[in-house]
């Protein structure tokens, strides 16, 4: 589909740092939790290139926070996972899916304990508050669910490190991945985290009043001149490249977690109270479809396969075999780069793929090194 314009009014939310983000000259947004979120400031592939050199802010104060508080916090977070949680600690993130009974997916967030009676679910792009909600209901648990005041800004790229220490101190440093510290800009403590949707290298910063966003935005781009720091945004080619998953287009509630790669971060020998372990044990090994990456030599003319779901049908002779749901060209690897879910029978054994009359590779996924150079 051709790019066009989106209509923009409140009920497309605003962020605290839109306002940085237009003078930054933000060229394209969506809209992810009800809330603007930046795609594009230069290109894809100018944004691609300076985010794997320097040091870029991104707006990504779409990623909402449903805060669970409440003596049965843990209890419901917990349910709502089939991650385990019981061994987390406190300013700990990890990333956990959220699954239903059945083992569809229905986000893939970030967990962050802040205290056993506390937490938060750092969203990809579904309305989890209303069924946190209706499960806190339905268990009859002594927890509050809601949204509160906060809007991570992610500081990603290769000097992120410098550019963050610069603003919170030299305690950046020695913060390990997905772990966190509460460190005060202006006097007010953020919950600051070595995390971020990129493979550059990175912070988050969980900014807790919305009247400082603009404070944070120009305290980080005054002390990161020198580091040619600018505005960017989660890159659609640097995630592909990592093999980052994104809800809504690599997986839905439609799949469940097993067929769509997410296998490593489910514990499906863990004795917890999860509402989707049951079903997920139950199935582990009947699955008919798998996650599938594939490579591709030359530039694959994927609208030509595009189906009417938004996604890419893999074909094989006049069979629908499989969907492609996320591709790029990338630059640096000079390879048509594709995620998608196919068949397990179709899979099994098979070395390649033809589509639109190119012929790939099938590949593993996350994509490695040695796959991506070859
Ligand atoms: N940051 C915050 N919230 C978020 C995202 C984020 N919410 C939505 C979305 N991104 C959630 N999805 C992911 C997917 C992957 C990762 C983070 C968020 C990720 N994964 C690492 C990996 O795959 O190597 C590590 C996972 C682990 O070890 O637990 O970083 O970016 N606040």
């Amino acid at each position: 589909m051709s790019e066009k314009i989106l209509s923009i009014s409140k009920r497309t939310r605003v962020t605290p740092f839109t306002r940085r983000v237009e003078a930054a000259g933000v060229k394209a947004y969506t809209v992810y939790n009800h809330m603007l979120l930046p795609t594009v400031f230069e290109s894809v592939e100018a944004d691609y290139w300076h985010l794997c050199e320097h040091v870029q802010v991104w707006d990504v104060a779409a990623e909402r926070q449903v805060e669970i508080n409440g003596p049965d916090a843990a209890r419901l977070v917990q349910l709502m996972t089939p991650r385990d949680l019981s061994k987390q600690e406190s300013l700990q993130g990890k990333y956990a899916p959220m699954c239903d009974a059945e083992g569809k997916i229905l986000n893939d967030p970030i967990v962050i304990k802040l205290s056993d009676d506390r937490w938060w679910i750092s969203l990809a792009d579904s309305d989890i508050k209303l069924w946190a909600k209706g499960l806190a209901q339905g268990y009859v648990l002594d927890v509050k669910v809601f949204e509160p005041d906060v809007s991570p800004l992610a500081v990603q790229g290769p000097k992120a490190e410098e550019l963050v220490a610069r603003v919170f101190g030299d305690a950046v440093k020695s913060i390990r991945f997905f772990r966190g510290e509460m460190l005060a800009f202006e006097g007010v403590d953020m919950y600051v985290a070595r995390s971020g949707w990129s493979k550059q290298g990175g912070f988050e910063i969980y900014l807790p009043q919305w009247d400082l966003g603009e404070a944070l935005w120009d305290a980080l781009f005054a002390a990161g001149e020198d580091l040619n720091v600018r505005a960017g945004c989660p890159n659609g080619l640097e995630r592909i490249e990592a093999g980052l998953l994104s809800y809504g287009s690599d997986m839905t509630d439609e799949d469940n977690a097993l067929e769509c790669g997410l296998g490593v971060f489910l514990n499906l020998d863990a004795d917890v109270e999860s509402l989707s372990l049951p079903a997920l044990r139950a199935m582990a090994d009947k699955q008919t479809r798998v996650h599938a990456g594939m490579l591709f030599d030359e530039p694959v003319d994927f609208a030509s396969v595009a189906n009417n779901i938004g996604g890419f049908d893999v074909l094989d002779g006049d069979e629908c075999v499989g969907e492609v749901r996320s591709q790029i060209w990338s630059p640096r690897y000079k390879k048509h780069l594709a995620m998608g879910i196919v068949q397990k029978t179709w899979h099994e054994g098979r070395a390649t793929v033809e589509i639109a009359g190119q012929q790939g590779r099938i590949v593993a996924l996350p994509f490695s090194a040695e796959d991506l150079q070859a």
